[in-house]
């Protein structure tokens, strides 16, 4: 037959074989409630033809502060398959099905995306365990939202938002990475208004909604407020 399904390898050509060899990765599937319902490729999860059949899977979003309260963003390598040269929060990924990141009930999945979260910080930032320990990490809340790349691949997630706020030290994955810059509000505000810098879905969502509001409470009492969301955020 000539079904594009039962064909192996043809979507990849191309791509780095770096970025190809993480495509093998067993991303977490979730039926609308966030509840798993089995496992598929990183590589399944990405591609706009399953996801325009509903396939959904979890991810996380962590928003890394210093000790000025300064947001650090990064420019994705353009060796990524998705979203490639754009920027966004410090570092987006997906808990895989592996030992300590699956998770049925909200508490252990968000034990679950903290342990992904500091697994790779330190592989696209190279900031290591020690900095970044599981008990700093905030949940707010989960996102469900969904974003096409170019056409072939997108994202259609359920996004558990984490914030931290620690000092590090990064030595970012090229493979990963182009570039960082630490943040103020007023400084991503002036990025925005710069039609030379592009972002991405996600990141765009999180600023036009609640990033804005959630920062500027982070640190202080009035932030608890915000932790522990059991409602998922539809966008
Ligand atoms: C996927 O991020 C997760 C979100 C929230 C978009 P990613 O494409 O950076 O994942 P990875 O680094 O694993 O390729
Ligand atoms: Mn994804």
């Amino acid at each position: 037959s000539n079904d594009s399904s039962v064909r192996a390898g043809g979507d990849l050509d191309g791509y780095d074989e770096e970025q190809v060899r993480l495509m093998e990765e067993v991303c977490i599937v979730l039926d609308n409630d966030d509840r798993p319902i089995g496992s598929a490729s990183k590589k399944a999860c990405h591609l706009m033809t399953n996801i325009s059949r509903g396939l959904l899977h979890r991810a996380f979003s962590v928003f890394l502060f210093d000790s000025q309260n300064r947001l650090l963003l990064q420019q994705r390598a353009a060796e990524k398959i998705t979203f490639p040269d754009l920027w966004t929060n410090t570092c987006c990924s997906h808990p895989l099905g592996i030992a300590g990141e699956t998770g049925a009930e909200l508490s252990a999945a968000v034990e679950g995306v903290k342990r992904a979260a500091v697994r790779k910080l330190d592989q696209e930032l190279g900031i290591k365990a020690e900095q970044v320990p599981l008990d700093k990490f905030k949940f707010l809340t989960r996102i469900h939202y969904l974003a096409p790349s170019d056409g072939k691949w997108g994202e259609h997630e359920i996004d558990y938002i984490l914030f931290i706020q620690a000092d590090v030290d990064i030595n970012p994955n090229p493979n990963e990475v182009q570039d960082t810059k630490y943040v103020t509000p007023e400084d991503l505000k002036s990025m925005f208004a710069n039609p030379a810098l592009k972002f991405t879905p996600w990141f765009k969502l999180i600023c036009n909604t609640m990033l804005f509001e959630w920062w500027s409470h982070f640190g202080t009492e009035t932030f608890d407020k915000y932790l522990l969301e059991k409602e998922i955020r539809r966008m």
